[in-house]
């Protein structure tokens, strides 16, 4: 009996690659101009992030990027999301632009695109100037989406001829609502929900302005979205009642962000259910805010199970403690989750193209032993989420793209550096970098476009 061997492609021209962010990798947090940014000043405050650590090395990517793109060749990956440091163009967010700044970002670019890799810009990934933090208050405050404009402005202008996709704003909750209605994420302010709430009308102002910068200065094919990491809810069985409770559940948690931007207003519910602590808004800004874009960028990791309870009712269930996870606590297994999330917002907000902006895994992995790290785990985690995700192109949900976080290790938060996403070992102390099994395997992913 001759058995077969089943290929799971993915379409031709499906986008494969790496993603990273500046402030996490650069290092050179004061070097030629910048200014800190707000995760500079919480990382300066003692107790605030994992060892002591800070951003001023990370991955010294600031000097090493062609070392970095030339490997990034080698390791098959054609699509590399990036982004840019605001500090880095505005030192104090507002005033004077650094020409150093983006002088640094256009030979970055120049430097990616002589190794054949297609450029995908973040404008913001959470390093807020610090100077906006002490004379605005940040994201509390309106000024930041309007100042914001103004830098989108000047880098979609600078790097406009050659960077065609953009992505506005990244995981709008992760600074708003973890920042400034925790004490995790920087600034760490512990507000109350009325001022984390208008936190999030801000940053959705912010995506406006972003979209807004690209249509008038980004130039002919110039593409623009959002990266936002939806609560991400899956049905424990895929029954029609289960399914009817997870999209019900996840439409509901997603509201504040995806529901709004895609309606061009807030849900009556949502208000209602805020009362006194809703956002406030002025006429004009959903103009701004739900002005159309060309895709989603979608980062997800984990999900959380959803059923219908006894009474009819959605319930969403915890995890028992013996359910799996990555060393990252709040990273739960979960592979279907890649692909309830792209399905749910393709139904609930019909995006055009849907891409994952990110997705990976936390672990704490020793170093090299003879030039080899052999990390199954990570590599088999991703394999299990890349099934889902085929899955769901299968089904008809137009994904266009995806991108393993991150290339390399580097500074995760509030972790420091000893959480490692990398699919390439970074040595902290010698910056010698080593790509472990799962580069090797993503390679051939890749270079087959089917999972292997
Ligand atoms: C994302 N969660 O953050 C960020 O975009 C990256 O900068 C970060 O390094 C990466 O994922 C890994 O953490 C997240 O609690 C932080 O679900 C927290 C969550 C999800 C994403």
């Amino acid at each position: 009996m001759a058995l077969t061997h089943s290929k799971l492609s993915f379409p031709p021209a499906f986008a494969w690659g790496y993603a990273a962010a500046a402030p996490q990798i650069e290092g050179a947090s004061s070097l030629h101009g910048k200014g800190p940014s707000i995760w500079d000043a919480f990382a300066a405050r003692p107790g605030t992030i994992h060892g002591g650590d800070d951003l001023s090395v990370a991955c010294d990517h600031y000097n090493l990027y062609a070392e970095d793109f030339a490997l990034m060749r080698e390791l098959g990956a054609r699509h590399y999301r990036l982004s840019v440091a605001w500090p880095r163009i505005y030192p104090m967010g507002d005033g004077a632009v650094n020409y150093a700044g983006l002088d640094y970002y256009d030979r970055l670019i120049d430097s990616l695109l002589a190794e054949g890799i297609t450029p995908w810009v973040t404008l913001f990934h959470w390093d807020l100037p610090d100077a906006l933090e002490g004379q605005h208050g940040g994201w509390r405050s309106r000024r930041i989406p309007e100042l914001f404009g103004r830098y989108a402005d000047t880098v979609v202008k600078t790097l406009g001829d050659r960077v065609k996709n953009w992505i506005t704003i990244n995981e709008t909750v992760c600074f708003t609502r973890l920042a400034y209605g925790g004490h995790d994420k920087a600034p760490g302010a512990n507000e109350p929900a009325g001022v984390v709430n208008q936190t999030f009308h801000h940053a959705l102002l912010a995506h406006g302005q972003g979209v807004r910068a690209v249509r008038e200065h980004g130039g002919p094919g110039a593409r623009v979205g959002i990266t936002d990491n939806p609560a991400v809810l899956v049905p424990v069985t895929e029954t029609p009642a289960d399914i009817a409770a997870a999209r019900e559940t996840f439409a509901w948690a997603n509201e504040r962000v995806l529901g709004a931007i895609h309606r061009g207003g807030y849900a009556p519910a949502l208000l209602e259910a805020d009362g006194r602590d809703a956002p406030r808004w002025q006429p004009g800004d959903f103009d701004l805010i739900s002005a159309p874009t060309d895709f989603l960028g979608l980062n997800i990791y984990t999900g959380a199970w959803v059923q219908a309870g006894p009474d009819g009712r959605p319930r969403t269930l915890s995890y028992p403690p013996a359910y799996p996870r990555a060393d990252s606590p709040w990273l739960y297994h979960v592979p279907q989750s890649l692909y309830w999330g792209p399905r749910f917002c393709a139904e609930l907000y019909r995006p055009a193209s849907i891409y994952i902006t990110e997705n990976g895994a936390g672990y704490d992995d020793p170093p090299p032993v003879d030039g080899e790290v052999h990390d199954l785990h990570r590599r088999d985690l991703v394999r299990n989420y890349l099934r889902e995700l085929h899955r769901a192109i299968h089904d008809g949900v137009p994904v266009d793209g995806y991108f393993l976080w991150s290339f390399m290790d580097n500074f995760e938060w509030q972790d420091g550096y000893a959480r490692r996403f990398g699919a390439v070992y970074c040595d902290f102390r010698t910056q010698r970098r080593t790509p472990k099994l799962t580069a090797r395997w993503y390679r051939e992913v890749m270079w087959a476009n089917a999972l292997v």
